[in-house]
């Protein structure tokens, strides 16, 4: 047989599955399509940097001999949809199979299955390929959860401790613990140094990609200048190093914290490179555990970051596709208001969110309390849909892939798939955001007045939602001691809540002020 391989944008490993053993006349197909691009209005820096990121990668491979075809969005004869383009090149090189690995997205995940061979047009038949690039595969995760009624992380977080000897002394946890969580909640104090990121060295291939995009994306929401990601693998290794060196002993201790200035704290930044594959979860997880072993970085650190990986990015992976595609519909809260207009433009009073869209719009990035604690949490609060915050998280990432953006924001941000993923909502009120960093003193609102008109609106948002949820939320054991407080408060104070909660909401602005309904 003479194949036509098709490498998606976040596959650009060379250890994937399908471009093992190719067979003689075998053509590598990497497709730039504008489709792509613009199903959700993505980030200039989350194309710019897949774009760069394929192109180094072809020519990795065409210097490793392979023959490839690589389609620039540019290209005349671009078909501009990604299945046919392939399509169309199959046929140019007379190919007569198509072979992917598995998509990330059920979208194109089902686009493709109707097309593998039985499933109509034979003439050409695509053959789906398992991605074995993660620890587990989706039947090792349904595996896992047949028969349970609940899929808590921590059970499937030890399942794969165990399975992969990561962290383990004879068969037990090192350290004698499994989590080290609660020594992972510092807040963030005064005047901490943070590690500076590494930047790369843009050549003209990375070049000729920014230049693209900012004349074929530029009216999406997102600056370009700050770029700064890996885009080849001799660069990602170089992140892990910056990483492991000069971020992962302190990981662990302001794992949770929030600070007005540094948009990446002690943070990785592994993400995106991990999404396109061109690091693996495996060599990280192990070179985390190696500086553990070597007295580098304490446990707790160690472990938290190992945690994030082997479990939860492994955990949300193996829920979208064992819960795709009703995952996607999931309303448990019955949320319906549009998008806040501001998380387009961060233009808000409200240092918190302000900061995380600035950060977001300058870097294509933010950490995971941010995106969890402050503008997930305010969404959650507000009532948002989960359509539109989805949508919105997905554009907004440099890291975002359906199947690690979907869980999480419907699962872990808005409580929106019936409490599988999270035994309660992470709702919180502005003393949270207070506690952890330092936006609070920034901030024109105060977080310790509930009404009024300097009252951090994240306070009456709460106890707002509170009430409101008190049908669904009310029995759950975790929530007792709020429903108690709330029951416990004169009720004028509570109507005063409650006015000054409903006003807010009423200002909200949520016309589309940009991106939303461009959804395909
Ligand atoms: P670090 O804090 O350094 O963590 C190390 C690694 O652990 C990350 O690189 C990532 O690979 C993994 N990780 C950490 N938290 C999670 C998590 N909750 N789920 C899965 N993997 C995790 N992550 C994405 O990769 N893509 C997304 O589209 C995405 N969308 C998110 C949407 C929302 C609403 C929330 C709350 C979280 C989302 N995350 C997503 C998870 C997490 O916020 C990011 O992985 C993290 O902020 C990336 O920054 P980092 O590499 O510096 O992470
Ligand atoms: C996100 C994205 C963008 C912007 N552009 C492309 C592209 O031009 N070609 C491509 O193969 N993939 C792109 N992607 C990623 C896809 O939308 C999708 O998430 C992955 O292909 C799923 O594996
Ligand atoms: Fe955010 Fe409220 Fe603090 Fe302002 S006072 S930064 S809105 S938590």
């Amino acid at each position: 047989s003479k194949p036509l391989i098709l490498v998606l944008g976040d596959q650009l490993s060379a250890s994937l599955a399908s471009l093992q053993d190719l067979p003689e006349g075998a053509v590598v197909a990497l497709c730039e399509v504008d489709e792509e691009g613009r199903y959700v209005p993505h980030h200039p820096q989350k194309i710019a940097m897949m774009f760069a990121a394929m192109r180094h990668f072809a020519s990795e491979l065409e210097a490793a001999g392979q023959s490839v075809h690589y389609s620039r969005l540019d290209d005349d004869d671009n078909r501009q949809e990604l299945l046919k383009e392939a399509e169309r090149l199959a046929r140019l090189h007379d190919c007569d199979e198509i072979r992917v690995v598995r998509p990330g997205e059920w979208r194109l995940y089902e686009a493709i299955r109707s097309r593998t061979a039985g499933a109509g047009n034979a003439a050409l038949p695509w053959r789906l390929i398992e991605d074995d690039r993660f620890f587990t595969t989706p039947d090792d995760f349904a595996a896992w959860a047949k028969g349970r009624k609940t899929y808590r992380l921590e059970h499937f977080y030890r399942h794969l401790r165990k399975r992969s000897g990561l962290l383990m002394d004879d068969g037990q946890p090192a350290g004698g613990q499994w989590n080290f969580d609660h020594d992972n909640r510092e807040p963030l104090p005064d005047h901490l140094a943070f590690p500076t990121p590494p930047t790369h060295e843009q050549d003209a291939t990375t070049k000729a990609a920014l230049a693209l995009v900012a004349s074929r994306f530029g009216e999406h929401f997102g600056s370009l200048e700050a770029f700064h990601w890996p885009v080849t693998r001799t660069q990602a290794l170089a992140e892990l190093e910056h990483f492991l060196e000069a971020c992962l002993p302190d990981f662990g201790r302001f794992q949770d914290a929030l600070s007005d200035q540094s948009p990446f704290l002690f943070h990785s930044r592994l993400s995106a490179a991990l999404n396109l594959g061109l690091l693996s979860p495996i060599e990280v997880c192990e070179a985390a555990e190696e500086a553990y072993r070597k007295g580098r970085a304490p446990l707790n650190s160690v472990e938290g970051f190992i945690r994030q990986i082997l479990g939860w990015r492994e955990y949300v992976r193996g829920l979208y596709w064992t819960r795709m595609p009703d995952y996607k519909r999931g309303n448990g809260l019955a949320a319906s208001r549009d998008l806040p207009a501001f998380f387009w433009t961060g233009d808000t009073e409200m240092r918190c969110l302000k900061r995380a869209i600035e950060m977001t719009r300058d870097h294509a990035y933010a950490h995971h309390i941010q995106r969890l604690m402050v503008t997930g949490n305010f969404a959650l609060l507000c009532g948002v849909k989960p359509e539109a915050l989805c949508d919105w998280y997905l554009a907004v990432y440099a890291d975002a892939c359906e199947w690690v953006e979907l869980p999480n924001t419907l699962g872990m941000v808005l409580h929106a798939d019936g409490g599988l993923m999270g035994s309660k909502p992470y709702c919180a009120s502005g003393k949270y955001i207070d506690r952890m960093g330092d936006h609070c003193k920034q901030c024109r609102y105060d977080p310790k007045q509930v009404t009024g008109t300097h009252a951090c609106p994240f306070n009456s948002l709460y106890w707002h939602f509170i009430e409101e949820h008190r049908d669904v939320l009310a029995d759950n054991p975790r929530m007792k001691l709020i429903y108690g407080s709330l029951d416990r408060m004169k009720d004028d104070k509570r109507e005063a809540m409650r006015q000054q909660a409903d006003a807010f909401l009423a200002r909200l602005d949520t016309t589309p002020a940009y991106g939303q309904g461009q959804h395909l």
